[in-house]
């Protein structure tokens, strides 16, 4: 067996023109990206197939299933059991990914309500009250900030519980809360889990590979009902809950005239404060004196979803754009915080004039100017980092600026609550008319959630713009969210116009409430809302008692990140059919395929399946949409 896999990387390497052009400028400006490294790393077909295990140093081991003579690992772990394990770790890393940067906005919304992280204050004070009680906590009594205090410390909590279980499974549907207490899935605390789960995939630990899949399913339960619902609700409460903005995408919307500032990572609260300092005269008049027009701020990634959706800030673009950026020649600093930033920003940077400036301490880059953002005044902070990027302004060679044309307009801001209003208005704020249109023949046929990364073995955005246009084209509503939902952005499927790519049902639907056939939910943390929305859905009645019921599917057409795959199984565990287009890395392990493609489905309702073709995987989820109908005799 070949150590390197004939894993393909597609010849085309992104739809987006933006892309295109400046994957052509870093070729002549000799700067190396994701786009060309892609080509001299081959991948191994052992890691591909998950058969690959480096549990202990005896190894590493290689299972070759057509070879006895290396069935085993040392240790004798089959190849089911390695392959279960390396998923189980996936799993594990991605709840904590998500969940550690739900436990830092727990803890920074303490700070904000004790004065010790200045100038934020509760922005949302009707879903703290509310969330709050979900906890079991009376605003009676207590100011905003005491309220605040007590929701941040009894969501701090949650992370740290070594029994029971979470308190938001009680959001989910009754029969969804028995079938979990049921399977054993329902997560104890969010650490327990990530902790239990990467000890039993440790030397001679858990060997069972349905043990270690059903442990998966209760770790990223843990992510999606803890860590990451933790991180949207109380970024909703301390930073406002999003409702309908309408701004640009794209590389095109950095400015030839203006320092140029990119806000980059996954933690909202430093660059809500940026976008605010942007605007303070001080630092405007100090742009004006290195010659500047003024100050422009632009996300990437999923920081960018959280600064577009709460703040209207242009979104320069997703995963796959953020060394793009430096190479335009425009961009004068580059502030990242955690998850999701290329290691090579510095070097790419190195090549142009940008500042990469790192601002979290749990992450660090060699080569990029550190500014720390913890706690204290992160105004000041924040002004911090805009000087520096107005001081390099001087430093911009206009020889090497190239921004491309390329720039759309979306409408982005559909939380769980602004669907309901928009839906049911105002004063009788309800999912009834969604149901209805569900229920109702020819009109909307199903939802399907397209989430997750670009992935640079394959088309950048490509993915997601095929199975998008296919879902809306059989009036399916689609829910973006994380670099899914800027790719739709950059292709225009995020403005009202694009309702003429919609079937009939979804477009009559869509035209009487005045919503684009494709909503932006936000970043990937608040896969977190599409599960309320689901849940919702139950409640309100007329498409069954249970989200595995709803005709319902979700996808990852070009997921990457161990977060994904954390998702994957949180969604799953929910009752959500699930395709993902890069395969699982499960090929070597016959059991574990066989009970994540079909066994799954018995035990939660929801499953996963693999189509790297985006059109046909789109109709995986139709006929699962159509197959759910049925059962609905709708
Ligand atoms: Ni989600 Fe958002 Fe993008 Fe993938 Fe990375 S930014 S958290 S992991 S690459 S969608
Ligand atoms: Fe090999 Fe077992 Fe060690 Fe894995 S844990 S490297 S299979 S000996």
């Amino acid at each position: 067996m070949a150590t390197e896999t004939d894993t393909k990387v597609t010849k085309q390497k992104s739809i987006d023109k933006a892309a295109e052009e400046l994957i052509a400028k870093a070729e002549r400006d000799s700067v190396t990206i994701a786009f060309s490294r892609v080509q001299t790393q081959k991948g191994c077909a052992f890691g591909k197939a998950g058969t690959c295990c480096r549990m202990c140093v005896m190894g590493p081991c290689r299972i070759n299933p057509k070879d006895p003579e290396s069935a085993r690992g040392i240790c004798g772990a089959t190849a089911d059991t390695i392959v279960a394990r390396n998923l189980a770790r996936m799993v594990a890393a991605g709840t904590a990914a998500h969940s550690d940067h739900g436990r830092e906005v727990a803890h920074q919304l303490k700070l904000t309500a004790k004065g010790e992280l200045k100038p934020f204050c509760v922005a949302d004070k009707a879903k703290l009250v509310k969330v709050a009680a979900e906890f079991g906590i009376t605003p009676e009594g207590k100011t905003t900030e005491q309220l605040a205090e007590a929701l941040a410390d009894a969501a701090s909590a949650e992370f740290g519980k070594q029994d029971g279980k979470l308190t938001f499974l009680a959001r989910a549907p009754e029969k969804r809360q028995k079938l979990w207490a049921k399977l054993g899935i329902e997560p104890r605390g969010v650490d327990r889990e990530v902790v239990e789960l990467m000890h039993r995939t440790a030397i001679g630990v858990d060997q069972d590979y349905e043990s270690l899949m059903v442990s998966s399913l209760r770790c990223g339960m843990a992510d999606g009902w803890g860590g990451s619902m933790i991180g949207t609700e109380l970024t909703d409460i301390m930073l406002g809950t999003p409702s309908p903005v309408r701004t640009k995408v794209n590389l095109g919307v950095l400015k030839e005239d203006q320092v140029n500032v990119i806000v980059h990572g996954h933690e909202p609260a430093l660059s809500a404060m940026v976008v605010q300092a942007a605007k303070d005269d001080e630092m405007i008049k100090l742009s004006e004196s290195v010659g500047a027009k003024g100050i422009n701020i632009a996300g990437m990634c999923c920081t960018g979803n959280e600064v577009l959706m709460r703040n209207k800030v242009p979104i320069a673009g997703n995963f796959l754009h953020q060394e793009l950026a430096i190479v335009t020649g425009a961009v004068e600093a580059m502030v990242v915080d955690v998850q999701c930033v290329m290691s090579s920003l510095p070097e790419v940077a190195g090549c142009y004039h940008t500042k990469i400036i790192t601002t979290s301490r749990k992450a660090k880059i060699r080569g990029a100017e550190h500014i720390d953002f913890e706690e204290g005044d992160a105004y000041e902070v924040a002004k911090k980092i805009l000087r520096l990027a107005i001081e390099n302004y001087k430093n911009r060679d206009a020889e090497a600026v190239e921004i491309p044309d390329e720039k759309m307009d979306l409408v982005a801001g559909f939380s769980h609550e602004t669907i309901n209003y928009m839906l049911g208005g105002q004063f009788r704020a309800s999912y009834r008319p969604l149901n209805d249109a569900i229920m109702a023949p020819n009109r909307i046929r199903g939802v399907a959630g397209v989430v997750g990364c670009n992935n640079a073995r394959y088309t950048q955005d490509a993915g997601h713009i095929a199975m998008v246009k296919e879902l809306i084209a059989n009036d399916v509503l689609v829910v973006q969210t994380g670099c899914g939902a800027v790719a739709s952005a950059k292709a225009g499927l995020l403005t009202p116009e694009a309702i003429e790519m919609a079937g009939p049902g979804l477009r009559e639907v869509c035209e009487a409430v005045g919503i684009p056939p494709v909503l932006h939910a936000g970043s990937c943390v608040d896969n977190s809302r599409i599960l309320v929305a689901l849940c919702e859905m139950v409640r309100e009645g007329g498409l069954g008692e249970d989200i595995s019921d709803l005709p319902v599917a979700g996808a990852a057409p070009e997921w990457m990140s161990e977060k994904a795959m954390a998702i994957g199984f949180y969604v799953v565990a929910s009752g959500v059919f699930t395709v993902f287009g890069p395969p699982h890395p499960v090929g070597g392990g016959p059991g574990v395929s066989e009970l994540i493609f079909k066994g799954f489905e018995e035990m939660t309702g929801g499953m996963f399946a693999n189509e790297e073709d985006p059109v046909a995987a789109a109709h995986l989820m139709i006929d699962h949409i159509n197959k759910k109908r049925k059962a609905l005799g709708i």
